[in-house]
């Protein structure tokens, strides 16, 4: 049985003070759960976060990771650093990225390998542009998504990694895939890492993005092969997401 992963991404978003107040409510709101719930904040925030949120089951991730190690990178941050400040996830290849600030497959593969060398857990974002399923091409995207870390990282990389499902049409639109078309999705992630290991495939767990909202939320992750949710502007909101959390 995969355990349950509700993911908040600030984005960027929130002053110094918000974040830390916004973290404090989730603490202690959240009460006793059996899902893991993370929030994924600005670097800068990251220790505010993290100190806000000692003694609560809330893990902190970062939104990026450099994909490499460390040197005259100038404005990267490395996954030691992450490491360094106890950060356990990092999101790799959010569409953002991708579409705003240049990362490729192949860097994309290169932050996911830098943040499993360093134990911090990547959270690889995957998904479709609305042409891209208009022309059918949805699980071809994916394909060359999931193909270029596993090429990279091998598929037992998985085992200590989380996938995003976020097609890119449904994210901050308000459009939400339907339940059924984001199962067939995962499903189809799932069944291409089987193909290579079905005990990784077993075990890696495919959250959703796109518009996740209180009210949406029970139907996706009521479904078979949705583990949880990668929430953005819901999440800046402490009452909704715990709502979400609370959805599993
Ligand atoms: C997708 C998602 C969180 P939102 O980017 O990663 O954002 O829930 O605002 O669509």
């Amino acid at each position: 049985m995969r355990q349950p992963l509700i993911m908040g991404n600030w984005k960027m978003n929130t002053s110094r003070e918000e974040g830390v107040q916004l973290a404090k409510a989730l603490a202690e709101g959240l009460g006793s759960v059996a899902q893991e719930v993370a929030v994924c904040v600005p670097f800068v925030y990251l220790s505010d976060v993290k100190n806000a949120l000692a003694g609560s089951p809330i893990a902190v991730g970062a939104q990026n990771v450099a994909d490499q190690a460390s040197g005259a990178y100038t404005g990267e941050v490395s996954a030691t650093m992450l490491a360094d400040c106890g950060i356990k996830y990092a999101l790799v290849g959010h569409s953002e990225r991708r579409s705003y600030y240049g990362d490729t497959n192949q860097s994309v593969a290169n932050r996911f390998c830098q943040a499993l060398k360093q134990n911090v857990i990547p959270v690889l974002c995957v998904g479709e542009t609305l042409d891209e399923r208009e022309q059918n091409r949805t699980f071809q995207v994916v394909d060359e998504q999931l193909d270029a870390v596993i090429d990279a990282a091998g598929i037992e990389a998985f085992g200590k990694a989380v996938i995003a499902y976020e097609p890119v049409w449904a994210i901050g639109t308000g459009k939400t895939a339907t339940d059924e078309q984001a199962q067939e999705v995962h499903q189809y992630i799932r069944q291409r890492i089987a193909e290579r290991s079905a005990a990784v495939a077993e075990k890696v767990q495919i959250l959703y993005g796109g518009s996740v909202k209180p009210d949406n939320a029970k139907g996706l992750f009521a479904m078979p092969d949705i583990d949880g949710g990668l929430v953005g502007g819901a999440s800046l909101d402490a009452k909704g997401f715990l709502q979400i959390c609370h959805s599993v």
